[in-house]
């Protein structure tokens, strides 16, 4: 259990050695396994912290480094720095659990085990996946090389390695097609896409140079947000904006060299263009992990973990949940959605464990602040019937600058203090009491 120590070294250092001994085959045994340290795991295993002790508490996670991946779209736009994304994985997870810096690479329901990496055996009582959803850059022919030549216009928010260069991107832009893509597949965040498109479009009219961009969103959905009432106001400003969207429109390859991108129109397949661009700005493909996907038993036929929506208990393993990006529930993908469900799979776990009814439903709450330029943001909020819940008073599918700040300033200090430390639901309490005597 103590074989691996961990090097406490200066935090000036934005990488940090990592110092590992390795007894090979170990075995580990514990009552909650979470698999993954990202949102919504290392929020539960917080809550989970305080009432069960180290021993029966591990925690899966290799990386060093957690991002609140929510301020990336700001990083983009020049408006927030990566220093502030970024905090070490060391100084997030709970003191009362124990930690192993290691990857799941084979989960075996039937027996209650999981393999790792390093070739060590946990034995669980029960599981929680929170593995989340990655990025496949590869997955885009000529993309990857592109996203690595700075030269190319080519850039994406979606990841802690290329963000950085989205705004050097968006400063060079001149003229010519700036173009955003959304992929043909389930992303976190799906307002992000178009959130970029907007910041870059905002920074072109600040600069003097917005007459000589074409700004297109090429979206695969068939629609520009799936809740009619923000949908609505989007198009509006999209129109007024000048903004051209293309639906049922999917990247397929990426010629930055060329500047070229090639796009497919989702309904006649057979039927590709070719755009040149000065900027294009790519939301990849993404899946859950290796691990999650292969596996039947704990996933459906898109490779999500297959859980009951309301309860988010497995629907075959009554001893497994999932949370956040890698479960089958079919909210958005947000860390407002696994806020809201980090209460409901703690109790409903605690049930479980105790042999009684499962106690909480969780409605399909995701939030997102659609930022529509360098002080702007419509606050969407919405559960699974696509019906707006609105935590606010007044009316939320109109740009407001103190949602803008809201998005900016105040939730990732909510995030930071509170949700890390599984003190942070989500807003419903919050909502109910701004409703007092209102509708909803
Ligand atoms: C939220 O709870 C949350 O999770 C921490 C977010 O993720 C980054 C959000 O973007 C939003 C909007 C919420 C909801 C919070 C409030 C105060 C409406």
């Amino acid at each position: 259990m103590f074989a691996r120590c961990y090097n406490k070294i200066s935090h000036l250092n934005s990488i940090r050695p990592f110092s590992s001994t390795k007894i090979l085959n170990e075995t580990h045994s514990c009552k909650v396994l979470v698999v993954g340290g990202g949102t919504g795991g290392l929020a539960l295993t917080a809550k989970l912290s305080r009432t069960l002790n180290k021993s029966n508490l591990i925690l899966l996670e290799p990386s060093n480094d957690h991002y609140y991946q929510p301020l990336f779209t700001l990083v983009g736009g020049g408006i927030e720095k990566m220093k502030d994304t970024r905090k070490y994985e060391e100084d997030l997870v709970p003191k009362n659990c124990t930690w192993l810096k290691d990857k799941a690479v084979d989960f075996n329901l039937k027996k209650n085990t999981v393999n790792t990496a390093l070739g060590d055996k946990i034995e669980y009582d029960y599981l929680i996946v929170a593995t989340g959803i990655i990025p496949r850059y590869e997955l885009i022919p000529g993309l990857v090389e592109s996203l690595k030549n700075p030269e190319s216009g080519v850039c994406s928010i979606y990841s802690p390695n290329y963000v950085e260069n989205v705004f050097p991107v968006m400063q060079k832009l001149n003229s010519g097609n700036a173009i955003f893509t959304f992929p043909n597949s389930p992303v976190k965040c799906p307002g992000a896409p178009q959130k970029i498109c907007y910041i870059t479009e905002d920074y072109l009219r600040k600069e003097g140079k917005r007459t000589n961009v074409n700004v297109i969103y090429n979206t695969s959905l068939p629609v520009i947000f799936g809740v009619k009432r923000y949908a609505d106001a989007l198009w509006k400003i999209c129109k007024e904006r000048d903004i051209n969207v293309n639906t049922r429109t999917n990247l397929v390859r990426v010629n930055g060299e060329k500047k070229e991108a090639t796009f497919e129109n989702l309904d006649k397949p057979e039927e590709k263009s070719i755009l040149p661009f000065s900027m294009l700005h790519v939301v990849p493909p993404m899946s859950t992990t290796e691990a999650i996907s292969s596996n039947k038993d704990l996933t459906n036929a898109a490779g999500f973990v297959e859980v009951d929506k309301s309860t988010m208990q497995h629907v075959r393993f009554p001893n497994i949940f999932a949370i956040g990006d890698c479960s089958s529930s079919p909210n958005s993908k947000t860390a407002a959605a696994a806020a809201a469900q980090t209460n409901v799979v703690f109790e409903n776990l605690k049930a479980v464990m105790k042999n009684q009814k499962l106690p909480l439903t969780y409605d399909g709450y995701a939030s997102c602040p659609l930022v529509t330029g360098y002080d702007k943001c419509i606050l969407a909020e919405f559960d699974y019937e696509l019906n707006p819940l609105e935590t606010f008073p007044f009316r939320q599918d109109v740009e407001r600058t103190s949602m803008f700040l809201l998005k900016k300033d105040v939730i990732p200090v909510i995030y930071w203090n509170l949700m890390m430390k599984g003190l942070w639901n989500g807003p419903a309490l919050f909502r109910k009491i701004m409703h007092l005597g209102l509708h909803k």
